[in-house]
């Protein structure tokens, strides 16, 4: 509905805004067909979060997944609606996901050019106290005619063709960038269509919010120690940094990009490389923030450099308002230094 209330009848919905962009770029459709199946997977795992309580989703399936997490029944769930949806749009090849510990490599009567990385429902372990989750997927063109591998995937986030994020909070809403800045759209029940609501997102050049969890700050390398001290007792005479940590990398992130400010998950002594995942949470919200003018680093190099050596790897997180990321970064090879 418009202000006035009256009934928009040139609503653009994520359908619509896909369809222009595909023509824009005089493509065959393929990436708008695979952006469009995502997109249907979203509603469906979206319309399962909202009722999971009582359609008894919740709880432990009994399962583990590749990194030895607790698998819950909708984690399941959603990945095989991914999984589904994209093999059923004959536009991929080659699907790597967070729940699968070998690459899916699609049938060849209902293969596509392209190589989808997702997390189909990241930050599984807020599941059961309602606190928001979220889809993140990373698009690569094949871009070679031999036989679909694992390989196809192994390339730096650089090479990205489209990524974006879907967040299950207060509202439903999906952040997709294909290369010429962000988007958001967000889920109009009565509809069951993805409305823009966030044309050209523009991340602040610096904030005032920190986002880590300090529960490990006692295996953090003296760079982030430095840096948190810095933010939370600054010697300039400037404000100290608020501090919000929800725990799912997608709300994180997305407050991050609406409000400004920086989200870290750094390695430490016990995990050199940190917890969050390179191919579907590292780079897929490194493109997003990058196109949204801020910017994404382990510490030392842009996530969207990596060269990725296998499709599970972590990789140390910075991201979110340039000035801000730069800080950190000083910091880090200050310390390197010495
Ligand atoms: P396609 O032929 O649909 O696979 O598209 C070929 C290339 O055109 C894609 O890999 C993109 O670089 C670009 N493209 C196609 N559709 C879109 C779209 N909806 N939005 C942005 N870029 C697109
Ligand atoms: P920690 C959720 O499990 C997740 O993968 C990300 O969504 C989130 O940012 C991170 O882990 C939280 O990890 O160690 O702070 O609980």
């Amino acid at each position: 509905m418009t202000e006035q209330g009256a009934f928009d009848t040139n609503v653009v919905t994520v359908t619509r805004f896909v369809m222009e962009e595909g023509r824009k770029a005089k493509g065959t459709g393929e990436l708008t067909t695979l952006l469009n199946s995502i997109c249907t997977a979203v509603k469906a795992i979206s319309s399962a979060v909202r009722k999971a309580g009582i359609a008894h989703l919740f709880g432990i399936s009994g399962n583990t997944n590749v990194t030895g997490d607790q698998v819950k029944k909708l984690d399941i769930l959603s990945n095989d609606l991914v999984i589904n949806m994209i093999k059923s749009s004959f536009t991929s090849c080659v699907l790597v996901s967070e729940e699968n510990e070998h690459a899916i490599i699609v049938e060849p009567e209902r293969r596509g050019k392209y190589v989808v990385c997702f997390d189909p429902l990241d930050g599984s372990s807020n599941i059961d106290c309602l606190v928001s989750i979220g889809t993140i997927f990373s698009i690569y063109r094949k871009g070679t005619d031999d036989e679909p591998s694992e390989k196809d995937a192994l390339k730096p986030g650089r090479d990205l063709v489209a990524a974006g994020y879907a967040l299950y909070g207060s509202a439903t809403m999906i952040v997709i960038t294909t290369g010429n800045g962000v988007n958001g759209f967000m889920l109009d029940p009565a509809l069951g269509e993805f409305i823009l609501v966030d044309r050209d997102v523009r991340i602040k050049k610096r904030g005032n919010i920190l986002s880590i969890n300090e529960g490990y700050a006692m295996y953090f390398d003296p760079a982030v120690t430095e840096y948190l001290q810095k933010k939370k007792f600054p010697k300039d005479g400037s404000k100290p940094y608020g501090a919000r940590y929800i725990g799912s990398m997608v709300a994180d992130v997305h407050r991050t990009l609406m409000y400004g400010g920086i989200f870290l998950y750094p390695g430490n002594v016990k995990s050199p490389n940190g917890k969050l995942r390179l191919l579907y949470e590292g780079n897929p919200m490194a493109l997003i923030i990058e196109q949204a003018g801020g910017m994404a680093s382990t510490g030392f190099e842009n996530i969207l450099d990596i060269q990725p050596k296998n499709i599970h790897e972590r990789c140390p997180v910075a991201m979110g308002s340039t000035e801000d990321v730069l800080e950190y970064i000083a910091l880090c090879k200050k310390h390197a230094r010495n």
